[in-house]
């Protein structure tokens, strides 16, 4: 019954097909591998049909317009992911209220989990799970995206670490205005690593998602004009919204809490810290838990990137109010030329790099759990970059801007596009170095950009011409800052998945300009 709606009528044609290599269609209902062991699905006979390898999760995800109340007075028109459990406990799905953003999606290393998407917008789509490490097929390459009414078929095993991973559309062009428009929810990974850390639990792990948008005076979303200016900033709101609220107030008690902090904005970039100048206690970033907690000042937090903070307030009086901020800095000469030129657009009213609160948080009772922060959070060891394949001469990755386009070695986005340089051997160690070196001629354009590499978690080997203490390069990543004038050296290990995956600019408008391109890993 419950898998009725995805027998062959609810699939796209293309990914009917797609499937049916890899075995019947209803050995695939039926529940076994097909992806993780193609040649066992193929031999199967009738017999053998009878489920034995069912998935840990299987939920559906559609992507649909919904309306949600952000404001008093009228509904807000979004798009919203909205998931079905089919198999699973109910809990391992968990719908933040009142909000906009997709369900948390929460499963265990080494499960096995079915997602059957399906597309109900008016627009092409795709699922991309950022962060985590999945074959080349079911990472969400917009070559992949289906249309309204059809649906593509996920099944992967989580290989990561715990960990706060998300999900989000990947259609070429409009990756930024579906994020926008409210396509977006978290993947929390757990393990047993983890678990033994004892980290806060339940009520004491909140997700926090931070997003800026702008409403017009009947509370609807309004994106950017597809100015070509507007585009080479990236789009940013005057709201600055937290899991989907606008003055979003954190009531706690007097105890330790594990944050999970996602930036899923488009192109902002926060400079988090406490407005009491407690220091920053950091606990993990994109691919999981640190070696052992970090304290900071602050840290920046740059679209796509995750920290998790461990914040105690145990110390503090009931009525105790803190927040936390971002602090001002230099977001990049693009937005400081715009605001010049007063008046040219909305965005002048939040530059990136102004500082402001994103949330309040509010002692409000007495209560004590004694979570204790432990000195080792988890085992990660060292980089080992002496053994990378390459390491007397790195891949070099200019990003840059050539005629009004953001570009990387000078190139752009093309569907089935790969260049020399882009293409890795299965099994390969390799270190990638990417240099921000500005717009180039035109001083005014020196923007921030944020690298995302799909499929792979990464160790940041080394930087050059950093001037401040924000980045949080200990532990994996998947996404990495890189101002103007920096360069980075990233070690990365190409040891399962052949095919093509992408990397770009997380700066959802620079991507959707061709800020993007694909690698391509050799068997
Ligand atoms: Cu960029």
């Amino acid at each position: 019954m419950a898998n009725k709606e995805f027998t062959t009528g609810g699939l796209g044609r293309r990914q009917f097909l797609k499937l049916a290599g890899y075995g019947t269609f209803g050995v695939l209902a039926g529940g076994i591998w097909p992806f993780i062991d193609p040649t066992t699905a193929s031999q199967l006979t009738a017999a053998d049909q009878k489920p034995r390898s069912l998935p840990d999760l299987d939920l559906s995800l559609i992507a649909r317009p919904a309306q949600v109340p952000i404001f008093p007075g009228e509904p807000t028109q979004v798009w919203q992911y909205q998931a079905i459990v089919h198999r699973g406990s109910q809990d391992r799905v968990v719908q933040l209220p009142r909000s906009y953003l997709g369900p948390i999606i929460k499963a265990h290393r080494g499960e096995k989990v079915r997602i059957r998407f399906r597309n109900d917008t008016v627009e092409k789509s795709i699922v991309h799970w950022h962060g985590l490490h999945v074959p080349a097929i079911m990472d969400g390459h917009p070559r992949h995206v289906v249309s309204q009414g059809e649906s593509y078929f996920y099944e992967f095993e989580v290989k990561n670490r715990a960990g706060t991973y998300w999900y989000h559309p990947h259609p070429h062009g409009r990756t930024g205005p579906q994020v926008y428009r409210g396509l977006a929810g978290l993947f929390i990974v757990s393990d047993d690593e983890e678990r033994s850390a004892r980290l806060p639990s339940d009520e004491y792990d909140v997700p926090l998602v931070i997003q800026d948008r702008t409403f017009d005076r009947g509370n609807q979303l309004i994106y950017t004009a597809g100015h070509r200016m507007e585009q080479m900033t990236g789009f940013l709101g005057d709201w600055i919204m937290v899991n989907g609220m606008p003055d979003f107030v954190l009531p706690v008690s007097t105890n330790a809490y594990r944050l999970r902090i996602l930036n899923g904005s488009n192109s902002r970039i926060y400079r988090l810290a406490w407005q009491d100048d407690r220091p920053l206690t950091i606990i993990g970033t994109d691919g999981g838990l640190l070696e052992k907690p970090l304290q900071r000042r602050y840290a920046f937090l740059s679209p796509g990137e995750r920290l998790e903070i461990w914040a105690d307030f145990n110390d503090d009086p009931i009525g105790f109010e803190t927040a936390l901020v971002s602090l001002p800095f230099d977001g990049g000469t693009a937005g400081r030329g715009m605001m010049m030129g007063r008046g040219m657009m909305q965005s002048q009213r939040l530059p990136n790099g102004v500082g402001f609160t994103i949330f309040k948080v509010k002692v409000t009772k007495r209560e004590n759990r004694d979570w204790v922060l432990p000195p080792k959070l988890s085992e990660i060891g060292p980089s080992q970059q002496d053994a990378a394949d390459n390491f007397s001469s790195p891949k070099d990755f200019f990003l840059t801007m050539n005629h009004m386009q953001w570009s990387i070695n000078g190139r752009t986005f093309e569907m089935e596009d790969v260049a020399d340089n882009e293409i890795v051997r299965l099994g390969s160690r390799e270190i990638w170095q990417f240099h921000n070196t500005g717009g180039g001629m035109m001083h005014m354009m020196n923007m921030p950009h944020p690298i995302h590499l799909h499929g792979k978690q990464f160790r940041v080997i080394e930087r050059r011409g950093v001037t401040h203490q924000g980045y949080v390069d200990e532990g994996l990543k998947d996404t990495v800052l890189i101002m103007p004038g920096e360069r980075i050296k990233i070690l990365v290990d190409f040891d399962d998945y052949p095919g093509m995956f992408l990397y770009h600019c997380h700066n959802l408008e620079h991507e959707d300009m061709g800020m993007m391109r694909n690698y391509y890993v050799k068997a």
